[in-house]
């Protein structure tokens, strides 16, 4: 299904004159659009002087600080679940699925007669509503608004700000964090996913004045030194396969220790993959450690990658999804079958 819910659910839901508190939770690893959706929204609720919070699972990364504009973000720790109180409303932004809180999964079970709002726009596998509500696997009230057309959560967001001017009112602060995040999942509004409307919708964002030369920098430009002696590594040494279409490499820990960087430093990498020319599809496998393997899958028109993420239990959209397993598994066999499936669905298309 392309559409579940509409943007009136959100009005409905938000206009409960009742609600005073609102907890919003983006997914694990939030990204660019995942913290400017989560930001953009909290400060428009607050226009409706009802307190919100974010709560994400890890530090967010430095680069992401100029869309969080000084929002005070709250990180999960086993801690703190005893010390949160109880929110009105439970959101789910930039994703659909339980599994997508990490370690907050034990905010649901703790809040669990907590009514839940959930606005995204990854692929939905239900093929109806009920559906959904089933695989959704919890009782709680759900409030719905998926649009897997939709470029980005933030577009999402600032479509909401759009539409209610007398209740919401952007800002340069707003606008910048939803901008951010419409660039962090178009790249630079230079993926398919980028429509009409996105154009429109950045169009009206700039009428905040925005410094959209900042956003870009601070997303796609700034890179320490040792990033990129680490990328010219992994270009030197990636793999091909046969027909010349399918790029991969995997990291080792091994490596980000030689360069001194992080897993942070990896973002982005893997679209600059399937940059190359002739390339349908890149594959950067990551070992996070002994019990964790992470995919990043970037693709074009040839394959849709949530398919081939979905055969491993994880997701995404048609031209950007990953994976994450726990639990052992040898790398070099799990390798091995990912680019065979890999060649098979392209084989396939
Ligand atoms: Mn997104």
């Amino acid at each position: 299904m392309k559409k579940i819910g509409s943007i009136n659910n959100v009005f409905n839901v938000l206009s409960d004159l009742s609600l005073q508190h609102i907890l919003i939770l983006p997914h694990v690893r939030a990204d660019a659009d995942a913290m400017g959706s989560a930001v953009g929204l909290a400060r428009g609720i607050e226009q409706l002087n009802v307190k919100t919070e974010i709560m994400v699972d890890e530090e967010i990364p430095a680069y992401l600080n100029f869309l969080i504009a000084g929002y005070p973000m709250k990180i999960y720790t086993n801690e703190i679940i005893d010390t949160i109180q109880k929110p009105d409303l439970i959101i789910l932004i930039d994703h659909h699925e339980v599994e997508r809180l990490g370690q907050r999964k034990e905010i649901l079970e703790k809040f669990s007669n907590v009514p839940i709002l959930i606005i995204d726009h990854h692929k939905i596998q239900a093929e109806t509503e009920n559906e959904f509500h089933q695989n959704f696997g919890s009782n709680q009230i759900l409030t719905i608004w998926l649009e897997s057309d939709r470029s980005s959560v933030s577009e999402m967001i600032a479509e909401l700000f759009l539409h209610t001017d007398e209740k919401f009112s952007l800002n340069d602060s707003v606008a910048t964090s939803l901008m951010g995040g419409i660039y962090g999942d178009t790249g630079g509004l230079r993926y398919a996913n980028s429509g009409i409307r996105t154009f429109e919708i950045c169009a009206s964002l700039m009428k905040q004045n925005l410094a959209i030369d900042l956003i870009s920098e601070k997303l796609f430009g700034e890179k320490p030194l040792n990033q990129l002696r680490l990328i010219s590594e992994v270009f030197a040494n990636v793999k091909l396969s046969q027909n010349g279409n399918i790029m991969w490499f995997v990291v080792e820990p091994e490596l980000l220790d030689k360069y001194q960087v992080t897993q942070d430093d990896l973002e982005g990498l893997c679209s600059q993959m399937r940059d190359v020319e002739n390339i349908d599809l890149a594959i950067l496998i990551r070992k996070i450690s002994d019990d964790e393997i992470r995919v990043n899958l970037r693709s074009n028109q040839a394959i849709d990658v949530s398919e081939l993420a979905r055969k491993y239990g994880g997701g995404g959209h048609a031209r950007a999804a990953g994976i994450t397993i726990e639990g052992y598994h040898d790398l070099n066999l799990f390798e091995t079958d990912l680019i065979k499936q890999a060649e098979l669905m392209i084989c396939a298309e």
